[in-house]
């Protein structure tokens, strides 16, 4: 059996909501894909379940011809039912155990913790794949629960050992800091979907990760 695409340092690309349509999403997609993002969500909170299924099938698919892990947002049942590679979790989705259970022990499942060092580290310690705090930035894509600070990152870092995804208002601009306090890989919605030069856009964030020894 092949091995399920593992996570790398790197780009963490998510897909934008109603700021663009979906077969624009596909094409976007593709050239992040073929740039090299480490990781790829489906994120949609409007379409209705069977839409949702579709497009979820889609991008897996166009996942699957790179090796780039897929992860679904809020819904591990979905992830389960198309087969993604993983599952993101926020505080009012279902649990780390049920998506465990319903993904199975090979999944990629990350969880959001805000700026809350502590919730990282127990979740660390229940077995998620990465961590995720946020937003670091403005950002117009959505009311952030709680900004996160450079210090949390650097709590968190110091505390686990699994990777620790920093996201919101990220751009090549502002990654940077990030980058060397220890997010091992920066999620990305606008920076990258709303890019003038996709490829462009990728290369600038791989250049700063080539730039800072792994850490
Ligand atoms: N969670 C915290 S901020 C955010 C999410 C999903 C939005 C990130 O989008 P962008 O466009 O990269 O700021
Ligand atoms: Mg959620």
């Amino acid at each position: 059996m092949t091995q399920p695409p593992k996570l790398t340092r790197g780009i963490y690309a998510i897909t934008p909501g109603e700021s663009m349509d979906f077969p624009q999403i596909l094409r976007r997609t593709s050239e992040l894909l073929q740039a090299g993002i480490s990781a790829l969500q489906y994120r949609d909170k409007l379409c209705a379940a069977q839409e949702r299924r579709e497009r979820a099938m889609a991008l897996l698919t166009l996942c699957r011809a790179v090796g780039t892990p897929f992860l679904v947002n809020d819904d591990p049942a979905l992830a389960a039912a198309v087969g993604a590679d993983g599952a993101h979790l926020g505080a009012d989705d279902p649990s780390l155990e049920v998506a465990r259970q319903l993904l199975g022990p090979d999944a990629i499942i990350g969880v959001s913790c805000y700026d809350d060092a502590e919730r990282a580290c127990q979740f660390s310690r229940s077995g998620a794949d990465y961590v995720a705090l946020g937003a670091f930035f403005p950002t117009t894509t959505k009311v952030p629960r709680t900004f996160a600070t450079l210090e949390t990152l650097c709590a968190v870092k110091r505390q686990i050992a699994r990777p620790v995804v920093a996201i919101g208002g990220i751009t090549p601009d502002n990654a940077g800091a990030l980058i060397a306090a220890g997010a091992d890989m920066v999620a990305v919605i606008s920076s990258v979907y709303g890019a003038a030069e996709p490829a462009r856009q990728i290369a600038r964030f791989k250049s700063l990760y080539a730039n800072t020894m792994e850490s």
